[in-house]
C-alpha cells in the first residue's frame, strides 16, 4: 500500500467512527484485517530446479561417458562420507514419477541440465543418440504433464575426455558445439535455454579453491585464464545456441553473482550497493552483460589478467534474453569513505543467522537487491530465479513427514522479497525453487537436503515435505501464503 493510499485508508476508518458512534472498535477491526496485497504478477512462471549429476544417477547407463565429477567424488576425501552420483535419486529411471511430483506442486515449470557426457560421450565428436533419446523422453513426458522445460546446458558434469578441462580454451569451442546441437534437437519443443549454471563455482571452486571437481588449487593467472574460458563458453553457446534453434527461443544464462544488500536503505549506501554488485563480479555476469572486463578488475589483475583473443569480449557479451540468477545468501554493504573503492562490505558475524549449510547466511534483502541491482545495472528484458531455496536437517516424523517450518521461513521471506521486486516494476518473470527434491549436494554429498521432497536414499522414496504442500498453496494462490 502506498502512501498516499494508506492515509484514505485511515481517513475511511475515522468516517466510519464517526457515522456509527459507538462503532469504532469494530471499523477499525474491519481496516486492520485489510490484508496486505500479497500476489505476484499474473502470468509469472512457478518452476522447480534440479540437475542432472546431482538427480540422475545411472552413471554408466546408455553410454554416458565419464565426467569430472565421476572422477572426483569417487577420489578419497573429496566429498562427505565418500558419496557419489552413482545412484543419486535414480531420475534416470524415474523421471515419470518426478514429474508426476512436479504436476502435484502445480508448477508451469521445470529446470532441468542436460548430462553433455550422455550426448557426447567424449566431450566432442559422435553424438549418442540413446542420450538424446532420454532428453527427449523427459521432455516430452513434461509437456505431456503441462510443464514447460527450462533446459541447462551445463551444471558442472564436464565430460572428462576433454583434455584440459576448463584450463584449455578448446573446451569453450567444444561446450558451444555440444549447446548448439542440442538446441538443433530440442527447440522444437523448449524455450528457453540457460547456457552454464554458476560461473564462479565451476570455475573458482574447481581450481582455486579446490572444493569441487576437478579439485585444483592454481595460482592467479590461471584461475583468471579458467574464468575466462567459462564466460567465453557462456558466450560461444549463446551464439551456436541462436544459430541452431527455432527463431525465438530465448536464451540467457544462469550465474550466482555475488549479490550485495544495503546496510542502510539510503542513496548512498544503495549506491555502493550497485558498485560492489559491478566490480566484485566483474570477472563473471558484469564481463558478460558488459562484453568487457572493466578497468578495476584489469588493474587488479594487473600481470595475472586473462589472456584475450580477438573477438572473445564480443561474444562473452552476446545479447541475452533474460538473465537468470540464483540467489541464495546476502553481503552487506556501506558506503565507506575509507576505502578507495568508496564501498566496505561487512563480514558476516558470528551470530549472523544461518540455515543447515554453514554458508548459507539469511538474507531475505539479497532477493530484492539482486533483482534491482542487476535491474538498474544492466537493464536486462527479463529476469528469472533460476534458483532460491534452502538446507535444512530433516527428518521424518513419526507419521513419517517432514515438518520443515524452517525451509517455510526461510522460503516465505525471500519470496516476500521477490514479490516487492516484481511489484515496484522490475521485470522479474519467474522463479525456480531449489530443489524439487533432496539431492547430491556436491562435495557434502547427501548430508545436506535442498528438497522439498524427501527422498530415502536407501528406498528412493519421495516425500512430499511440509514446505512442498507450502509452495503448492503460494502457486495455487499466485500469492504469498
Ligand atoms: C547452487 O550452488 C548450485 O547451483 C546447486 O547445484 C546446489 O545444489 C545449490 O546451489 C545448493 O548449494 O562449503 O563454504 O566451500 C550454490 C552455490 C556452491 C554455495 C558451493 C556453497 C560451498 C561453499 N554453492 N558452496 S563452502
Amino acid at each position: 500500500m502506498d502512501r498516499r493510499n494508506f492515509m484514505k485508508h485511515g481517513m475511511a476508518v475515522g468516517g466510519a467512527a464517526l457515522a456509527t458512534g459507538g462503532g469504532t472498535l469494530a471499523a477499525a477491526q474491519t481496516a486492520a484485517q485489510t490484508p496486505l496485497d500479497q500476489s505476484f504478477p499474473k502470468d509469472f512462471l512457478w518452476g522447480c530446479a534440479t540437475a542432472s549429476y546431482q538427480i540422475e544417477g545411472a552413471v554408466k547407463e546408455d553410454g554416458r561417458g565419464q565426467t569430472n565429477w565421476d572422477v572426483f567424488s569417487h577420489t578419497p576425501g573429496k566429498v562427505a562420507n565418500g558419496d557419489t552420483g552413482d545412484i543419486a535419486c535414480d531420475s534416470y529411471h524415474r523421471y515419470r514419477e518426478d514429474i508426476g511430483l512436479l504436476r502435484n506442486l502445480g508448477v508451469k515449470a521445470y529446470r532441468l541440465s542436460l548430462a553433455w557426457s550422455r550426448i557426447f560421450p567424449e566431450g566432442r565428436g559422435k553424438p549418442n543418440p540413446k542420450g538424446i533419446d532420454y532428453y527427449n523422453r523427459v521432455i516430452d513426458a513434461l509437456l505431456d504433464a503441462g510443464i514447460q522445460p527450462n533446459v541447462t546446458m551445463f551444471h558442472w558434469d564436464l565430460p572428462q575426455a576433454l583434455p584440459g578441462g576448463w584450463q584449455n580454451r578448446d573446451t569453450a569451442k567444444a561446450f558451444a558445439d555440444y549447446a548448439g546441437f542440442m538446441a538443433g534437437k530440442l527447440s522444437d519443443r523448449v524455450h528457453r535455454f540457460m547456457t552454464v549454471n554458476e560461473l564462479r563455482c565451476f570455475t573458482d571452486l574447481g581450481h582455486m579453491v579446490g572444493t569441487h571437481a576437478p579439485g585444483l588449487k592454481l595460482p592467479p593467472a590461471q584461475v583468471n585464464q579458467v574464468r575466462h574460458h567459462g564466460v567465453l563458453a557462456h558466450g560461444l553457446g549463446v551464439q551456436a545456441i541462436r544459430a541452431h534453434a527455432k527463431a525465438g527461443t530465448e536464451v540467457g544464462i544462469a550465474d550466482n553473482a555475488n549479490i550485495y544488500v544495503p546496510a542502510i536503505e539510503t542513496p548512498e549506501h544503495i549506491a555502493a550497493t550497485k558498485k560492489a554488485m559491478r566490480e566484485d563480479n566483474a570477472m563473471f555476469l558484469t564481463a558478460v552483460m558488459e562484453g568487457r572486463y572493466i578497468d578495476s578488475y584489469l588493474a587488479s589483475a594487473g600481470a595475472d589478467a586473462p589472456k584475450v583473443q580477438a573477438g572473445d569480449m564480443a561474444a562473452i557479451g552476446s545479447p541475452l534474453d533474460f538473465v537468470a540468477l540464483n540467489i541464495y545468501t546476502p553481503t552487506f554493504v556501506k558506503a565507506d569513505a575509507n576505502d578507495p573503492r568508496g564501498y566496505a562490505t561487512l563480514p558476516h558475524l558470528p551470530q549472523s543467522p544461518r540455515m543447515a549449510s554453514p554458508w548459507l547466511y539469511v538474507g531475505p534483502e539479497a532477493a530484492y537487491w539482486g533483482v534491482r541491482a542487476v535491474s538498474e545495472l544492466w537493464k536486462p528484458k527479463a529476469i528469472y530465479i533460476s534458483e532460491n531455496g534452502t538446507s535444512a536437517d530433516d527428518t521424518l516424523n513419526a507419521s513419517g513427514l517432514v515438518d520443515d517450518s524452517d525451509r517455510i521461513m526461510y522460503l516465505r521471506n525471500y519470496l516476500g522479497q521477490f514479490r516487492r521486486a516484481a511489484a515496484e516494476g522490475y521485470p522479474l518473470k519467474g522463479y525456480f525453487l531449489w530443489s524439487l527434491m533432496d539431492n547430491f549436494e556436491w562435495a557434502d554429498g547427501y548430508t545436506k537436503r535442498f528438497g522439498i521432497h524427501y527422498v530415502d536414499f536407501a528406498t528412493q522414496k519421495r516425500t512430499p515435505k511440509l514446505s512442498a504442500l507450502w509452495y503448492k498453496e503460494l502457486i495455487r494462490r499466485n500469492a504469498l501464503v
